[in-house]
């Protein structure tokens, strides 16, 4: 035990020091991956792994007999290249994983809490892997050792103590298998609460509700090979080179193939400008392929006037010559067709480019590509899901698909590029919020107990209600909720507010330092590692962006032999709750994983045999709008929709904020302090500004500053930035998160999906006062 005197009252900061480190900008790069890729994926695994764990490691990623890269969503080919199906950045998420460094009892006696608070975030995740169960007590200022069956009692105890199963929340954030998920939704739900928010509420979900409501699956349609031979590839709001640059080889062969990029985003990402597969002779020797033929920089959640005035040029040309539109496709699937067009001759062109900020001609030659083509797609990330109107504007990106009848044929549709790697997974297998009628009847039928059919909380609901003292126990497979959730300030009272947090973890983050009166991390095997229960080796399942599940069988040596799998912990918890007194036989599932696929093959919809259908490259889910089968919407029909411009009022001084990730991050793990694409090393509180709007607020390079954020009256600030000039719209601003996330108001989300408003934050800036 420690000798540092007990307090009953932790005082401990939930941010990182703010003093800077030594920033260089250079040039923005304009050439992604090439050898540069390959080297610092190995330099990354060698630093952390060293050479012999690394190989075999990297051999086996993505591998049909290995296991799924930890890191984004983009699919595997059918065909892996066997010696290389990965890139830099699954080589860092791997490197940071399998890490031979690793922190046990004797770092957290070293340590107090509020000792590890003063780290920065960067410095928390590389003190490396959680080994054993740790418990920080009411009345302690350290961490210490619990046992595995001490620590699920103490779990159960603290639920039966509840007045009611709503006050229990249930995060998932989505690198969890198919398998620990269903178990953990299961769980919740056989305690009587839908309290299950996930990271996708804060990342697609304003996908899934567009998507939904248009087509009737809150998936995209496209598969992997659909890209190759697309005809023309819309990249709105992502950043692929960063985020999954894998997606650039296939864009390569789309443009081999004779296809047309265009990318829309108020940035020229580097991974569309050039990109050198480090997998191809020509990537290696230095030639490269441009990627994006024309790159539209669309004003921060301008979109809508932007895609409005695209429909409204095709819509002049289909009138001239009828073979624009796809009207044989309208009129068979589609509503709404008459309605819209209408809707679109209210508006006026030039204010819609205006307001665009893109410039006509290449507008216009966007609208050319479109216009010829029949095969498109239309990929998208956060840049379109995390304003007020998402779901408006991911509609009005739907109407042009439909419009061209580019759904469900192939080499065409939508492609939402998902984020963690089995956020999609953790929702077809039951991680969500609302009640689902028909998996309430699956569940009664076939696990023999009554679901709750009330909703729980989503991620903004769940701050609301720790915050207001309507929950006492909050538990996290995995994720860092503190740091990822909006309005860092307000979470990190709500968190607190808490009888008792639960991470289960396989890195310190914030989330295990800013907790309830007690808090319990319970350390788990990473992907990458070895499950092994008497000799036998055991999988999991995934579910990529695409909807392929596949198998997934990590080959390290574990992090420590304390570890459990996630499916162990929530099984164990689950088994201390029920005392065996249950319909499900949650030791069992613990113990072995074909039965908890059986039961997700009986539970969640579209699984199959998965057990056995998983191996190899793997099985689609059913995807209805790959058949073009719209009957689960009211009319039978997709839906064309009209969508309100997007209402922004600047004050004179006011900007627009977005936050958006750095080349060496996972979201809220930050591998390294440099932004290599956009040529910025050694710091990340950094401010991308246009020039002008630096010279109209007397700012010099590097100049020091505040933001703040003003709504409902409520003034809140992120300290101590740099300004760094960018080839940025004028009028916005971007920077790192988690940095920025004080600055987003809990309360302030997208229109039905709920959304933090991440993208597009109001702002002024002054000099720094911050010291
Ligand atoms: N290496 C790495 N890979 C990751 C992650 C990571 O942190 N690191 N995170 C994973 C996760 S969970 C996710 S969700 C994905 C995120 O993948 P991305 O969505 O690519 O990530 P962001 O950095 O948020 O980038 C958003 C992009 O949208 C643009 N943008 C912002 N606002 C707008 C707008 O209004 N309109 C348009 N058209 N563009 C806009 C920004 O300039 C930026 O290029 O990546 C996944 N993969
Ligand atoms: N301002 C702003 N905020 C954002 C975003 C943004 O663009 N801007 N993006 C949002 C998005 S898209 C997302 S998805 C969320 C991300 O939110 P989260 O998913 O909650 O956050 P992560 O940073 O991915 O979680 C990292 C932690 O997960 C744990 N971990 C890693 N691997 C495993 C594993 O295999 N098992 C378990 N149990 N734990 C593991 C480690 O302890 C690590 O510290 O953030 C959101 N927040
Ligand atoms: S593209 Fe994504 S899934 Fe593929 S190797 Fe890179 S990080 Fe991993
Ligand atoms: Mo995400």
């Amino acid at each position: 035990m420690s000798d540092q005197k007990p307090s009953t009252e932790r005082k401990v900061s939930h941010r990182g020091p703010d003093d800077f480190s030594d920033l260089q900008i250079r040039e923005p790069m304009r050439i992604a991956a090439g050898t540069q890729g390959v080297y610092q994926a190995l330099k990354h695994s060698f630093k952390e792994m060293g050479v012999i764990r690394s190989f075999p490691a990297l051999f086996k990623m993505n591998q049909k007999d290995g296991f799924d890269c930890p890191s984004c969503a983009w699919p595997d080919p059918e065909s892996p290249s066997p010696i290389a199906e990965y890139c830099e950045n699954g080589a860092k998420a791997l490197a940071d994983e399998a890490t031979t460094s690793h922190i046990g009892a004797d770092f957290f006696r070293k340590y107090s809490v509020e000792e590890l608070s003063r780290f920065s975030d960067y410095q928390i995740n590389a003190f490396g892997r959680l080994t054993e169960p740790m418990v920080l007590r009411e009345d302690s200022v350290h961490y210490e050792p619990i046992g595995w069956e001490e620590a699920y009692q103490m779990i159960a105890d603290h639920l039966h103590r509840l007045d009611h199963p709503d006050e229990a929340i249930f995060y998932t954030s989505g690198r969890s298998s198919n398998e620990a998920a269903f178990l953990y939704g299961m769980f919740a739900r056989a305690l009587g609460t839908n309290n299950l928010p996930d990271c996708s509420n804060m990342c697609h979900e304003s996908s899934g509700v567009a998507l939904s409501e248009t087509l009737g699956i809150g998936k995209g349609s496209v598969k992997l090979e659909d890209l190759y031979e697309a005809e023309v590839i819309l990249i709105a709001g992502q950043n692929p080179g960063t985020n999954h640059p894998r997606m650039l080889s296939a864009l390569e062969k789309c443009k081999q193939n004779g296809g047309k990029i265009v990318s829309i985003n108020p940035l020229l990402e580097s991974g569309l400008v050039n990109f050198r597969n480090p997998q191809t002779a020509k990537g290696i020797l230095g030639g490269g392929t441009q990627l994006a033929d024309v790159h539209l920089p669309v004003r921060i959640n301008q979109d809508i006037p932007l895609v409005k005035a695209i429909l409204k040029k095709l819509a002049a040309l289909d009138k001239e010559n009828k073979g624009v539109f796809d009207h044989d496709f309208i009129q068979q699937y589609t509503e709404g067709y008459e309605t819209l067009m209408t809707n679109l001759e209210q508006y006026d062109l030039s204010e819609l480019i205006g307001m665009s900020g893109v410039g006509e001609a290449e507008l216009d030659e966007v609208v050319s590509f479109l216009a010829r083509a029949e095969k498109i797609i239309v990929c998208w990330a956060m840049g379109l899901t995390q304003h007020k109107n998402s779901v408006a504007t991911i509609k009005e990106y739907v109407n042009l698909l439909l419009l061209k009848g580019a759904i469900g044929k192939p080499n065409s549709g939508t492609c939402p590029v998902r984020g963690h790697s089995n956020v999609q997974g953790d929702r077809s297998v039951g991680i969500m919020h609302y009640v689902n009628k028909g998996l309430n009847e699956r569940i009664e039928k076939h696990l023999g107990f009554t679901p709750p059919d009330h909703p729980g909380v989503d991620v903004v609901g769940a701050m609301e209600a720790m915050h207001q003292g309507r929950a006492k126990v909050f538990m996290c497979l995995g994720g860092n909720f503190l740091m990822a959730a909006s309005d860092t300030d307000y979470t990190a009272k709500a968190i607190k507010n808490c009888n008792l947090t639960v991470q289960v973890s396989t890195k310190l983050n914030r989330s295990h330092l800013i907790t309830g009166k007690t808090a319990l991390i319970l350390p788990t095997l990473g992907r990458s590692e070895k499950d092994i229960r008497d000799g036998v080796e055991r999988e999991v399942t995934t579910e990529n962006s695409m909807g392929r599940v596949r198998a997934s069988k990590g080959v390290l040596k574990p992090a420590s032999d304390s570890l459990k799998s996630e499916i162990e912990i929530v099984a164990g918890i689950a088994n201390a709750y029920f005392k065996g007194e249950h319909s499900v036989d949650w030791k069992a599932m613990g113990e072995d994983y074909n039965l908890v696929r059986e039961k997700i093959d009986q539970v969640a919809k579209g699984f199959e045999k998965t057990s056995e259908s998983a191996k190899g490259v793997g099985y689609y889910l059913p995807n209805n709008v790959r058949e073009r089968d719209f009957s689960k919407l009211p009319n039978g029909r997709a839906k064309l929709t009209v969508n309100p411009l997007p209402d922004h009022h600047l004050e004179e001084d006011e900007f627009m904020l977005m936050t958006i990730r750095s080349h060496d991050q996972f979201n809220t793990t930050v591998y390294g302090l440099d932004d290599r694409y956009r040529g910025i090393y050694k710091e990340r509180r950094v401010l991308f500004m246009h020039p002008a709007d630096m010279e109209k607020m007397g700012l010099k390079k590097e100049a020091v500053v505040d933001l703040t954020s003003s709504y409902d009256g409520v003034k809140r600030t992120a300290y101590k930035f740099k300004v760094v000039p960018y080839d940025i719209p004028a009028g916005n601003l971007a920077a790192y998160f988690p940095e920025t996330n004080p600055l987003v108001p809990h309360n302030h989300f997208a229109e039905k999906s709920r959304t933090p408003i991440s993208k597009s934050i109001k702002i002024r800036i002054s000099k720094s006062t911050a010291e």
